[in-house]
């Protein structure tokens, strides 16, 4: 008695399961209007403002084709300026796009200082602000993230070089970037850090990162110094650039001053193959795909790194020939 009871409890049991595994799914209950989760948004849905500083350097030209280009091709609407290289420009270019309501600013500052109004305008407007290439010095709650090279760190590198240049010592000189700005600052700064001591920065001297520039100074030293410079060292390619016209100009001969320029880009590489240049210290300019990746994670409020440093390494003659073809500026 008690088996069978036990047989046709499972029988029934058994029974139950396998109707309810073959019975048609009960219709939906008319669905309760919950809230719809908001999607996602895209790189589509992202107006992003890009006061560029400049177009001062192949490396600024390589840095607007990767904002111009990677905006075409993900549907970026990007609202795109050049502030010839005057922070009151940049300032006015970032209020018009506050005043447009774009979704996010990437801000490549053209010097550090003096940020502070703009930024709080842009907070203020619920704009989030990623600060591009250079730094600024502002209060890190003004701005979302920072994403560029560390200027210091090329600096460093570029130290290190010039000391196995001149192992006995000796007298360099130093073409600077533009005043003011973190890439020169941040490069100046690592550059003493690492220098030997039996090594003497004799002069220093913007050229304000152009090639235009750059030529006069080194004319300049070379006239004030004449014979008693052994290196130089020098802050982007296109001053390299320059100052190797007047060092040709003044009859001296490749390797006569040893040069350390900073980039990497297919003017240096040129450089080095002919023998002007000994080392190039790189800094990315293609920051378009990383920037605009952060901008929709902002849009979405996901959560983010604050300092994003681009991972680089330095160039040398010996591969110059042979890397030529595959850079990209
Ligand atoms: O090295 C120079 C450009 O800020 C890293 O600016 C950038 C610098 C770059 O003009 O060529």
């Amino acid at each position: 008695m008690k088996k069978s009871f036990q047989i046709m409890l499972f029988v029934s049991l058994m029974l139950a399961m396998l109707f309810t595994a073959c019975a048609p799914a009960a219709p939906a209950a008319p669905a309760a209007a919950a809230p719809a989760a908001a999607a996602a948004k895209t790189a589509k849905d992202l107006t992003l403002c890009y006061p560029q500083l400049g177009a001062e350097s192949d490396w600024r030209t390589a840095n607007t084709a990767s904002f111009k280009e990677t905006a075409a091709s993900l549907g970026v609407k990007l609202v795109f300026s050049d502030a010839q290289q005057k922070q009151e420009n940049q300032i006015s270019a970032i209020r018009s796009c506050i005043q447009q309501g774009v979704n996010v600013i990437a801000l490549p500052p053209v010097v550090e200082d003096g940020w502070d109004a703009v930024l709080t305008e842009a907070k203020n407007a619920n704009i989030p602000v990623i600060v591009v290439d250079r730094s600024v010095k502002a209060d890190a709650s003004l701005y979302a993230a920072h994403i560029g090279s560390n200027m210091v760190l090329e600096g460093n590198r570029s130290a290190d070089e010039m000391n196995k240049l001149l192992p006995n010592g000796g007298s360099i000189v130093e073409l600077s970037g533009t005043t003011g700005s973190g890439a020169a600052v941040g490069r100046a700064k690592g550059f003493r850090e690492k220098l030997n001591k039996n090594i003497t920065i004799i002069d220093t001297q913007t050229g304000n990162f152009t090639r235009a520039e750059g030529k006069p100074v080194m004319e300049a030293f070379l006239k004030k110094y004449a014979g008693k410079i052994q290196g130089a060292f020098i802050h982007n390619d296109d001053m390299a650039i320059g100052a190797v016209e007047a060092i040709k100009a003044a009859g001296l001969k490749p390797g006569d001053i040893k040069i350390i320029s900073i980039d990497g880009t297919r003017g240096g590489f040129q450089l080095m193959i002919d023998g002007w240049v000994q080392a190039d210290v790189e800094c990315n300019p293609l920051l378009g795909p990383q920037v605009m990746d952060l901008a929709v994670k902002l849009m979405n409020g996901e959560k983010i790194t604050k300092e994003v440093l681009t991972d680089e390494s330095t160039y040398y003659p010996d591969k110059a020939k042979e890397l030529l073809p595959t850079r990209k500026y």
